[in-house]
């Protein structure tokens, strides 16, 4: 097993409180058996996201000292505009507060009624805000990365032919642009290759069509390039990054993922009329163009954390400690996505508990039981998150992919942890068949599955 070593030391530390099983058993039902809602001081080892939960390092916290409080023109954000210039080399940059905030001001502008996104796979909140803005999300995910079962350096990949017959059959007047989500966080933190992208690149262009990136795991996936993929093995992150944005027409960012801070984002265009009405509409409901809804000292933290996060011996360890967590459970049979992604291991629910029927929501009964069994909070992307009801005949649809995500903060657990986490998830899955499904008893209309309530069955 390769042991990922941690490149930082430990300067300040936060405590962590245990529970017991009473404790835990009382809490989750009070939860309605929706991990949202327990408090995070009664769980142990927090995975529920990579998203802002980062530790800054003592660079980014020298940073927010010099934070520039000004309402018009912050230094902050010009060392952020820098920052995001060199690296994404866009045109036009406007800050957010975080990664949805900068999908609703694009899909607001560029979308009309009935319009297509195409995506390699759309993320939740990119989902939910392309369809709150009249359009709708086509996931066009490659054959290997709908098989849980298949092991490929590129899991992440977009369907190039897919791409090509869906604007053959509809038309550019319909598809305003393409999305690629960068790593494929749905499709359980898989990359995309570099040949990839400029696949996809060609077909938009010869059809007319912008290219746009979801970036927010930007630095994984270039760390992924450089690991697996040929020509990219003596190029810095920085170099391949370059190249892979030269690709593309502007992107959607959480920088709360690799840019290792709590909060912030941004939207980047090459496209000066979108930017000029994303802007407008920034002012209205987000904030001035130089801040956009963030403290100075938040875009200097932004600043220092997309430098920080190109270093190559950070990378190495993030992707190993994702892989190591990943191998342990392999070793002892668990089902998990093979291989491991850039950010998480993914248990294989389906698998896991065949005796529950994806109504019953086995992704989330597993993660309930994670919870009960060691205080350990994942997050269930299957059924709840993304089955789907047709409103006219009530028909529901169900995702390929039954799965529970083990997202890994960054630079914030040590490799004991993971260890800790691995060995939890194999008691249960020796006596996996005492699990039971659930079921729902209050929902609302859009992403149902951060409030949700549930019983078991
Ligand atoms: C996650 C969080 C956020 C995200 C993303 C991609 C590929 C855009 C966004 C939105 C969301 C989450 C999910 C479950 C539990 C907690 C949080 N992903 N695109 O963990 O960015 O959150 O800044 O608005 O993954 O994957 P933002």
């Amino acid at each position: 097993m390769d042991f990922p070593f941690e490149p930082f030391k430990i300067k300040v530390v936060e405590p962590l409180r245990s529970t017991t099983r009473e404790e835990r058993d009382r809490i989750i039902k009070e939860a309605g058996f929706n991990l949202f809602n327990i408090p995070a001081d009664s769980i142990l080892v927090d995975l529920l996201t990579d998203s802002g939960t980062s530790a800054m390092s003592d660079n980014q916290w020298a940073g927010l000292m010099v934070g520039d409080e000004s309402y018009a023109g912050s230094r902050n954000y010009f060392n952020f505009e820098a920052a995001v210039r060199e690296i994404f080399g866009f045109r036009h940059i406007i800050p957010t507060h975080q990664g949805r905030m900068a999908e609703n001001l694009l899909f607001s502008v560029v979308l009309k009624p009935g319009d297509l996104v195409p995506n390699n796979t759309h993320f939740d909140t990119t989902r939910a805000n392309v369809q709150h803005n009249g359009g709708m999300a086509v996931d066009l995910l490659n054959p290997a990365g709908r098989d849980p079962h298949t092991e490929q350096p590129f899991k992440g990949n977009m369907d190039v032919q897919a791409l090509e017959d869906l604007i053959q059959k509809h038309g550019r007047g319909k598809i305003p642009l393409v999305m690629m989500t960068i790593t494929n966080n749905s499709a359980g933190g898989q990359p995309v290759s570099m040949a990839n992208i400029r696949e996809t690149r060609e077909v938009c262009q010869r059809h007319g069509i912008p290219m746009f990136f979801d970036a927010c795991r930007f630095a994984e996936n270039c760390f992924f390039i450089k690991d697996r993929e040929p020509g990219y093995a003596n190029r810095s992150i920085l170099e391949i990054a370059q190249e892979l944005f030269s690709y593309g027409d502007g992107c959607t960012m959480s920088a709360k993922k690799d840019g290792l801070v709590n909060i912030g984002g941004f939207l980047a265009t090459n496209n000066a009329d979108w930017a000029g009405r994303v802007t407008n509409l920034l002012i209205l409901i987000e904030g001035f163009p130089t801040y956009g809804g963030l403290a100075g000292r938040d875009l200097e933290a932004m600043a220092r954390g997309f430098r920080e996060v190109l270093n190559e011996d950070y990378l190495r360890f993030r992707v190993g400690q994702i892989r190591y967590l990943g191998q342990q459970l392999d070793r002892a049979g668990v089902p998990i996505i093979k291989p491991t992604g850039g950010h998480a291991v993914y248990l294989n629910a389906r698998d896991f508990l065949p005796h529950i029927p994806q109504y019953q929501f086995p992704g989330q009964a597993l993660a309930v039981a994670l919870y009960r069994e060691a205080g350990i909070r994942s997050v269930e992307i299957g059924s709840l998150m993304f089955a789907q009801r047709d409103p006219e005949t009530g028909e529901t649809t169900y995702p390929d992919l039954e799965l529970v995500r083990l997202a890994v903060p960054r630079r914030v657990y040590t490799s004991m942890h993971m260890s800790y986490v691995a060995e939890a998830i194999i008691s249960i899955y020796k006596r996996r068949e005492q699990i039971t499904g659930l079921r729902i008893v209050h929902e609302s209309p859009y992403l149902r599955h951060f409030t949700a309530q549930l019983e078991e069955v």
